[in-house]
């Protein structure tokens, strides 16, 4: 808790470490009312630190000092001094030995930074400074050392120890206790040691390399969980296997272990050889876990895994080049994920997520560079811009190297720079020395915020067939307007009967090949014309293919050709989004129809598409599924300034219960097709089918129909998987029909209540229902006995699920934004990360209608007006009362 104003970290600040840690020694002893820790650190002066007379100074934080030792000799309390923050040592020579003993209560730890309980657990999180909550210590990703750990603890309640690296030694004391000694041997930061302390049973596999290395596989869960931890395991394995033959990346220990606990702030962590997870982003099983949950699974898998060479082999020198390792792994998981399923789906599914999400945090005032230039708390900073958008910079090299050239930078980097902590600026310049590209313009996504605008506009001359693009940039962020970009366009020009070959004024004669139809184009200035020759026929431009880079493109289409670029695109991207900007339209004339009082018309253009889309049984059903899905609301009002979110609820719930009620009979088509008869799998296919199908039910349930209803409870019933359950659960909690509602809701909780995960489904259910009246059920459920404030994990599916409620949480009378208020109040002392995470939908007011930002405005100055805020919640309310 903070005493003063936090103080601003600066990257132009950075100075290299003054002293150095070659060995860690730690040691363990697990108690219940106290957890003893002993550090035994050898350490040394930096040669290349220009102080070279420097005291030491140890981070270190909520923890009691029993006794500190230079070099063997028990230090007296004036040589050293200790606060809040830090422990000084006034004089330590060149080279020497430091040992503390320090005293922590990792029970009261309701932070789950640094070491806590879980359930019967102890577990560790340490990125990006829970370390000094353990011992006092260089918490910097640029201090890294070998570290061995001991642990000790009794060894009925505590039969598992684990800790990074190999298990080196063990035994057992006379008290009931044993021991573990573990060993890694790799060098790291403090950020990725882990500890694990319990009862806890596990399922094992192997893994042999390329150069046939055995790797020993485990997933440790509670007993309970065993039956879950299959799919875990299985994506492991293709994790592995890909990394090697994607990136050439090996494994380099014999050992790799996950570990599965229940209280978690984020998805998990890497830590070296043993990855910790929150429970639901590992456990899986066709009865408890959803299609998507299954495929968050995979992904996070491989995203640990994957940071074993990204983040940890190579890892940063400062918490300002966070996107070095997050932005390049998820640009891995994601092509990993690309490589297991449809590419069209995941890249569509990951658009929207980053026009809606990332988008809105870019327009906000914590909009950040990928690479953040300064932060209070580096907690805040785990964001969609790091991570996403951090991706999609690595993509836009990728994608202006070419596949040969990138793998080529990649290898570079990772030869380069192993076992040691670099910068973003090392990653860019490896691909600029493996490729010869020039990567100078493009470095400044790396440091300029904001989502750059892409104006187009286009001119056909028939008379020197030629077809001319204009594109013009600009870029404006709360804090300041950017240099122009370096913006790759992928694009093509489709005439009746296909692309069109392109040949680009003054550029090299494009070879009549069958790949001369799509070009990417370089834009690098505020404006720039693209002319091309030979046009025999007026085309329709197909735009930002793949979505070739992260900005808003404006292209005046008319309805028409959207409808043409809808069927004939062939960027699979390019079809969705066409449809997606169909709807935009739709949507805003029914917006505007509202505000104004009159009758809301949909546009028939969007009811033929679907009707289409419904019928043409060749179309990939995931495709259907996704493009049946009108744009979401936070979209709409990403995209509206001064946004009214009552409106655009209304109108895209007419537009829905119009669609659903005019194409009825197709529906129930869809619904009958694609009903399985096979046994669960979580594959392509049936994940499409279940996908189509459960899209169909939604719509059906909208013109609540008695024989809806009938196919709606019959799936509730029999559903022999839980993705089919919690379809049906969500279309009758969103329904009018009470008693079958409430019925379900009970019935459900009876059957799953032991199933922690399922419950929390069954709360998130509940939080998102848009219907009136909501808010008094999530206050309700807070006081369910199946609710918990300190599970990060019930947290995000009450209060969580409920602020990403549009309608509800932005209620005109404010209800929404007090509750949630109070909720940020009281998560501030228990746990300030996942308070701060709570804050995002308060702290995007300037997007909302004056009556609603006021309002937002006047609930964020509540919290500020407490006493005793975190560095997490100060950071994020200050900047956004600015
Ligand atoms: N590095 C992990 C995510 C992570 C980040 C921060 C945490 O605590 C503040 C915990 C986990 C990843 O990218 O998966
Ligand atoms: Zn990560």
């Amino acid at each position: 808790m903070r005493d003063s104003q936090p103080k601003t970290i600066y990257l132009k600040d950075y100075q290299v470490p003054e002293f150095l840690i070659d060995h860690t020694d730690l040691h363990f002893t697990l108690a219940d009312d106290m957890t003893t820790v002993r550090s035994r650190l050898s350490m040394r002066r930096n040669p290349e630190s220009k102080t070279q007379d420097a005291s030491l100074v140890l981070h270190g934080q909520d923890m009691q000092l029993q006794a500190v030792t230079l070099d063997g000799t028990l230090l007296s309390a004036s040589a050293y001094k200790v606060d809040e923050e830090s422990l000084t040592v006034a004089s330590v020579p060149d080279s020497f030995v430091l040992e503390c003993e320090t005293l922590i209560k990792p029970q009261d730890n309701t932070s789950l930074e640094g070491l806590y309980r879980s359930a019967s657990m102890y577990c560790t999180q340490c990125e990006a400074e829970g370390f000094r909550k353990i011992t006092y210590y260089l918490d910097r990703p640029d201090v890294m050392s070998l570290f061995t750990t001991t642990i000790v603890a009794d060894k009925a309640a505590y039969p598992v120890l684990l800790s990074n690296g190999n298990n080196v030694d063990s035994g057992e004391n006379s008290d009931g206790s044993h021991w573990v000694k573990w060993e890694d041997p790799f060098k790291k930061p403090a950020y990725l040691f882990a500890l694990v302390a319990g009862d806890l049973e596990f399922i094992e596999d192997s893994f042999t390399t390329c150069s046939g290395n055995d790797v020993t596989l485990r997933i440790f869960v509670e007993a309970k969980d065993l039956d879950k931890c299959d799919h875990a395991m299985q994506s492991l394995k293709r994790s592995m296997k890909w990394d090697e033959e994607t990136f050439g990346r090996e494994y380099d220990l014999n050992i790799f272990n996950i570990v599965a606990v229940d209280d978690f702030n984020m998805g998990a962590m890497e830590n070296k050889s043993l990855n910790i997870f929150n429970t639901s982003c590992v456990l899986a099983k066709p009865e408890t876990t959803t299609d998507a949950a299954f495929q968050r699974v995979e992904a996070i898998v491989a995203h640990e895994y994957f940071h074993n060479w990204s983040g940890n082999r190579v890892t940063c020198r400062d918490w300002f080049q966070l996107s070095l390792k997050e932005g390049f792994t998820v640009y891995r998981d994601a092509e990993f994920s690309s490589d297991m399923g449809s590419r069209t789906v995941k890249r569509v599914e990951d658009v929207n997520f980053l026009r809606t999400v990332q988008f809105a945090e870019d327009a906000g005032p914590m909009a950040h560079p990928i690479r953040p230039e300064s932060f209070m708390e580096i907690s805040n900073f785990y964001t969609v811009t790091v991570y996403e958008k951090g991706a999609e910079i690595v993509r836009m090299i990728a994608h202006l190297l070419g596949k040969d050239l990138f793998r080529k930078g990649s290898d570079l980097y990772f030869e380069r720079h192993d076992g040691q902590a670099v910068t973003c600026e090392d990653f860019v310049k490896a691909m600029e020395d493996a490729s010869g590209k020039d990567l100078s313009q493009f470095r400044r996504w790396y440091s300029q915020a904001g989502t750059p605008q892409l104006a187009v506009s286009g001119r056909y001359d028939e008379v020197t067939s030629t077809y001319s693009l204009t594109v013009k940039q600009s870029c404006k962020t709360v804090q300041e307007t950017p240099k122009a970009f370096h913006i790759p366009l992928a694009m093509a020009l489709l005439g009746e009967a296909g692309a069109l070959r392109l040949q680009l004024q003054g550029a090299e004669p494009n070879p009549d090949s069958a790949d001369n139809t799509e070009l990417v184009l370089d834009v690098t200035e505020s404006e720039q014309q693209f002319v091309f020759e030979n046009i025999p026929e007026r085309p329709v431009p197909s735009l930002l293919r793949g979505f070739s880079a992260p900005v808003q493109l404006h292209f005046d289409y008319s309805r028409d050709e959207l409808m043409f670029l809808m069927s004939h695109d062939s960027d699979g991207f390019c079809r969705w989004d066409a449809c997606q900007q169909l709807g935009v339209l739709a949507l805003k004339d029914m917006i505007a129809a509202y505000q104004a009082g009159q009758d809301m018309q949909l546009e028939p253009r969007l009811l033929s598409a679907y009707q289409h889309l419904l019928s043409d049984e060749s179309l990939d059903k995931s495709m259907v599924a996704l493009m049946l899905s009108l744009p979401s609301e936070a979209y709409m009002a990403g995209i509206m300034p001064k946004a009214d979110v009552q409106a655009i609820h209304i109108a895209r719930m007419t537009a829905k219960v119009e669609i659903a009620d005019q194409l009825q009979a197709l529906f129930l088509q869809a619904y009958k097709a694609n009903t399985l008869s096979q046994p669960y799998q979580a594959n392509e296919q049936q994940i499409a089918a279940r996908s189509l199908k459960n899209t169909a039910l939604h719509y059906l349930m909208l013109s609540e129909t008695e024989e809806a209803l009938a196919l709606c409870l019959a799936q509730y019933q029999q559903a022999q998987n839980m993705t089919d359950s919690m379809a049906a659960l969500s279309a009758l909690v969103n329904s009018s029909f009470e008693q079958q509602k409430q019925q379900a809701l009970a019935d459900f909780y009876q059957r799953w209540q032991s199933e922690a995960l399922v419950v929390n489904q069954w709360l998130s259910v509940q939080a998102g229902c848009y219907l009136a009246g909501t808010l008094d059920k999530v206050k309700a459920l807070m006081a369910h006995p199946a609710f918990d404030i300190k599970n990060p994990n019930k947290v995000r599916s009450v209060v969580g699920a409920f602020t990403a409620n549009a309608v509800n949480f932005h209620h005109q009378d404010g209800s929404g934004y007090e509750f949630l208020a109070d909720q940020i109040i009281t998560l501030n002392a228990l746990n300030p990360q996942i308070a701060a995470r709570l804050l995002g939908p308060l702290t995007k007011w300037q997007q909302y209608k004056d009556e609603s930002a006021a309002l937002m405005r006047k609930a964020l100055q509540r919290i500020m007006a407490q006493e005793q805020l975190s560095k997490d919640v100060y950071e994020v309310v200050s900047k956004s009362l600015n």
